[in-house]
């Protein structure tokens, strides 16, 4: 009998194609998001879940989860909507799909520098609502992102690759991380042992650290006041490492001259904020939504579950 996998959004068709040669999968063709208990109503006689970030297994949902199910595959690379210590204590195997997206993730970074930098929201307002009318020297003027100094938090796998393409517009490249990596893979990189020391060297600042306890409200009042006047902020790994408020005022100030933002506390909802500023360059979380990485993360999550199930240890074991 071939395992039963629950899949829990609807995922490219090679990715889906190869779910169905290998396993019983139930899918969902209409991407719905499942809301309450209606996750748990579908985990009913199946050995595994393929979810995304968007569904939330706090302890009281992996506690309600069937004892059938034995592994969550996600199909992501952060795994902070599951609750890992309950899923050890259940003795629930969990996955995620690291490395494959990081391209995807980096360019994404770039795009979110260049486009907060250049005022990209606002000229394409402008243009898209015809109130484009005139042009002067000093029209939609931006801060140029060649040259600068560029500070990324967590040199883990996106930040490296943040920290290579940074280094094609010529960007001298600061970083602080939990440890400090192998010279090789630093290239150059300075560390700072702290997020303090690293601030003041940061004219345009990437956040790119996992969301835990410990980074929870990470980039605050006080980190801010102390990034050169101007400075550039993107974060394209999670909300919850930025404080919303703080942000907001520094870019009422002026302090922070623009910031890129691809991911939000209480996504879908953002702070209202956001959307009156004119200097924030905004995307829907859609980091790794390329072609390319989206049938490598399908893939990925499923040789983590082939893995499980031939009884060997998946690659990507999280939990
Ligand atoms: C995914 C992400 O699109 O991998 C992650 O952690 O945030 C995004 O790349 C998303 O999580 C899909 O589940």
């Amino acid at each position: 009998m071939k395992p039963v996998v629950l899949v829990t959004r609807k995922l490219p068709d090679a990715v889906e194609d190869r779910l169905q040669r290998d396993y019983q999968a139930i899918l969902n063709p209409t991407d719905q998001l499942y809301r309450g208990d209606e996750l748990l109503a579908r985990a009913a006689g199946v050995d595994a879940i393929l979810p995304c970030h968007t569904e939330k297994f706090t302890a009281e949902v992996i506690d309600r989860l069937p004892e059938r199910v034995k592994i969550i595959a996600n199909f992501s690379v952060g795994y902070d909507h599951v609750d890992v210590a309950a899923a050890k204590r259940r003795g629930l195997v969990v996955t995620n799909t690291p490395d494959v997206l990081s391209d995807a993730t980096a360019e994404l970074t770039v795009m979110l520098m260049l486009g907060a930098a250049r005022r990209a929201s606002e000229g394409e307002r402008l243009v898209r609502s015809r109130q484009w009318r005139d042009w002067s020297p000093s029209f939609m003027v931006g801060v140029q992102m060649t040259g600068k100094r560029l500070g990324i938090i967590g040199f883990g796998r996106v930040g490296q690759v943040v920290a290579r393409r940074a280094r094609g517009f010529d960007m001298e490249i600061h970083y602080h991380n939990r440890r400090r990596v192998d010279p090789e893979l630093e290239a150059g990189a300075i560390y700072h042992a702290t997020p303090e020391e690293l601030l003041p060297h940061c004219d345009f600042l990437a956040l790119h650290c996992v969301a835990s306890p410990e980074t929870v409200g990470l980039l605050n009042r006080e980190r801010i006041a102390l990034l050169p006047d101007g400075a550039v902020v993107v974060n394209a790994s999670r909300g919850v490492v930025i404080d919303d408020e703080a942000l907001i005022a520094a870019l009422r100030s002026g302090k922070v001259y623009a910031a890129g933002l691809d991911v939000f506390n209480n996504e879908p909802e953002i702070h209202p904020a956001y959307r009156e500023l004119d200097n924030v360059f905004l995307m829907p979380h859609i980091g790794s939504a390329t072609r390319e990485t989206r049938d490598a993360m399908g893939f990925r999550a499923l040789d983590n579950l082939d893995a499980y199930f031939a009884g060997r240890e998946p690659g990507d074991r999280v939990a």
